[in-house]
């Protein structure tokens, strides 16, 4: 029996560290992805040695001073204060707390700027909205667009340019870094790379509603020359994109990918104009409280 149990703890605990390997975000392939999983690591291990020590006291105290025959009723001495402990209980926590601060404040920091290792390389700006339940990728200097899907060329930083056309939504790209806030009426701006050619999942990441778990997006990381390839090949046969077509992509619900070889950003920017969704929306006769009573 005894032996039944402990086969059962061991394959448990097999199951669990197999499945963390799975986890995108400790599988980084970006140097974004990875500053973060370092940060991660760190924490976790530096918790689990404060965790394994206060467990081990907790643990040899109860036994060491627990109420046993030749040991009951026993009164402690009277106490009052001791510099050396108190002195030991202040200094302990401040160390641990330098130790966690320290590296974040700097990954932080370093994450607001293009990855060091491409520094020299000018980054490719893609301007990230999110409408529900929908992405847009606009490529300005290309002057290309696509819905749902993005290509980006490897070793060189992208610098994301992120609005929604209506909900708070956010960039998730677990595999080539942590997620960034779209919002109407605002931009905000997140430095991502990958450093390998490779299909990356990509998604919202904060609730939207019910359309909200399939607002999803794959990532095509290629060599440039693939990239330029694929460019010139929307440039030359995707259609432009009309504002008509996109007010109506804009009507909440999912829609499959596209590609245009234009950009919306000729006529809006949800970053400077949080309302256009709405007057999008109204041009079109949708009305959103019929549509949320159904
Ligand atoms: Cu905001």
């Amino acid at each position: 029996m005894k032996r039944v149990k402990h086969l059962f703890l061991f394959s448990s605990l097999l199951i669990f560290l197999s499945g963390c390997s799975a986890l995108p975000v400790l599988d980084p392939k970006g140097p974004v992805a990875e500053a973060q999983k370092d940060l991660i690591v760190w924490s976790i291990s530096l918790m689990l040695i404060v965790v394994a020590v206060v467990f081990g006291l907790f643990a040899f105290i109860i036994t060491r001073y627990r109420e046993r025959p030749g040991h009951d009723s026993h009164e402690p001495d009277e106490m009052e204060g001791n510099k050396w402990l108190e002195i030991i209980w202040t200094v302990i926590p401040i160390i641990i707390v330098i130790l966690l601060a320290v590296p974040t404040v700097k990954t932080i920091y370093e994450l607001e700027e293009a990855p060091k290792s491409s520094k020299d390389k000018e980054p490719l700006v893609i301007h990230a909205t999110s409408a529900n339940w929908k992405w847009f990728f606009s490529y300005p200097e290309q002057e290309i667009e696509t819905v749902n899907y993005l290509h980006i060329p490897e070793d060189r930083p992208i610098l994301f340019k992120l609005s929604s056309a209506d909900s708070m939504a956010a960039l998730w790209i677990p595999r080539l870094g942590g997620q960034e806030y779209n919002m109407a009426g605002m931009l905000t701006e997140i430095y991502l790379q990958a450093d390998e050619p490779g299909v990356y999942q990509g998604r919202n990441a904060n609730f939207t509603g019910k359309g909200f778990t399939k607002q999803q997006f794959k990532v095509y990381a290629e060599t440039p020359e693939k990239f330029q390839n694929w460019v010139n090949k929307t440039q030359d046969e995707a259609p432009a994109l009309t504002q008509v077509k996109y007010d109506e992509l804009l009507l909440p619900g999912h829609v499959p990918r596209q590609t245009y070889s234009s950009t919306h950003l000729q006529w809006v920017n949800h970053a400077k104009n949080a309302e256009y969704a709405i007057k999008a929306r109204e041009r079109q006769g949708y009305d959103s409280e019929e549509a949320e009573s159904h």
